[in-house]
């Protein structure tokens, strides 16, 4: 499964790969003011309930886009991180944000946060939710890099998102195995949609192709999804 975490420069995307996953690797910089800087990416993994999680960290700046655009690509599920301290980083924000609802189909949930909760002047989930214009029904954690608070809720939650919205697929997938052209009749797909979908799916891990047969078994990764 593939998480994606983005968000504006200096929000603390990276130290919050590193709070999840100590061995998680980044392609930074020293930037002139002799800050660390993504210029290339974060790659870290974590392990829930017995199911490998890769997350992938985003750089902020804003001219990285094709970067990002790279990284986003597959993204099972999106953390979206704003820094609570810094309001004039929104304007990036969304910007970034809107870059990804472009980019991803819609039934990829995407989970907030709001780093640096209580620090000085950091401003409250409330207040960054309405200015960032986030849909009323947007979840939106409060959390603390730093200090390792409420660092794995979001994720927890995104996990439990991104099963929700898998699991009547899987569900498809397993009653017509090895029956493709039933799959194709149930989800009313076309022949290049349905090849799509299973190779989608095979890189997850969810089903194995046999290609010269033209079906598909499940393999156990799919039980994390029902
Ligand atoms: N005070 C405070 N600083 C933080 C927190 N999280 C991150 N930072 C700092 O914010 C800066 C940017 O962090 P980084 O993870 O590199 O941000 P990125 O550009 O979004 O990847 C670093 O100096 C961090 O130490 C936090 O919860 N509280
Ligand atoms: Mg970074």
């Amino acid at each position: 499964m593939k998480i994606v975490v983005a968000g504006p420069f200096q929000s603390g995307k990276s130290k919050y790969i590193q709070a999840l996953d100590e061995r998680a690797i980044n392609i930074m910089t020293l930037d002139k003011n002799k800050k660390e800087c993504t210029i290339g990416m974060d790659i870290g993994s974590y392990i829930c309930e017995g199911m490998k999680i890769s997350i992938f960290g985003t750089p902020g700046l804003l001219r990285f886009k094709t970067i990002r655009q790279i990284i986003i690509s597959g993204a099972d599920g999106i953390l979206f991180m704003f820094d609570g301290t810094n309001p004039d980083k929104d304007d990036a924000a969304i910007q970034i944000l809107n870059e990804i609802r472009n980019r991803i189909p819609r039934r990829v949930p995407i989970v907030y946060m709001v780093n640096k909760i209580g620090e000085p002047n950091c401003r409250s989930v409330d207040v960054v939710k309405a200015q960032n214009y986030l849909p009323k029904s947007a979840e939106v954690f409060g959390i603390n890099v730093e200090k390792g608070e409420n660092v794995i809720e979001p994720l927890d939650e995104l996990v439990y998102l991104i099963r929700e919205s898998m699991k009547p697929l899987v569900v498809t997938l397993r009653k017509y195995q090895n029956n493709p052209l039933g799959l194709k009749v149930a989800l009313n797909r076309s022949v290049d949609e349905i090849m799509e979908l299973l190779n989608a799916m095979e890189l997850r891990g969810i089903i194995s192709i046999d290609r010269t047969n033209m079906t598909y078994e499940m393999k156990q990764t799919a039980d994390f999804f029902v």
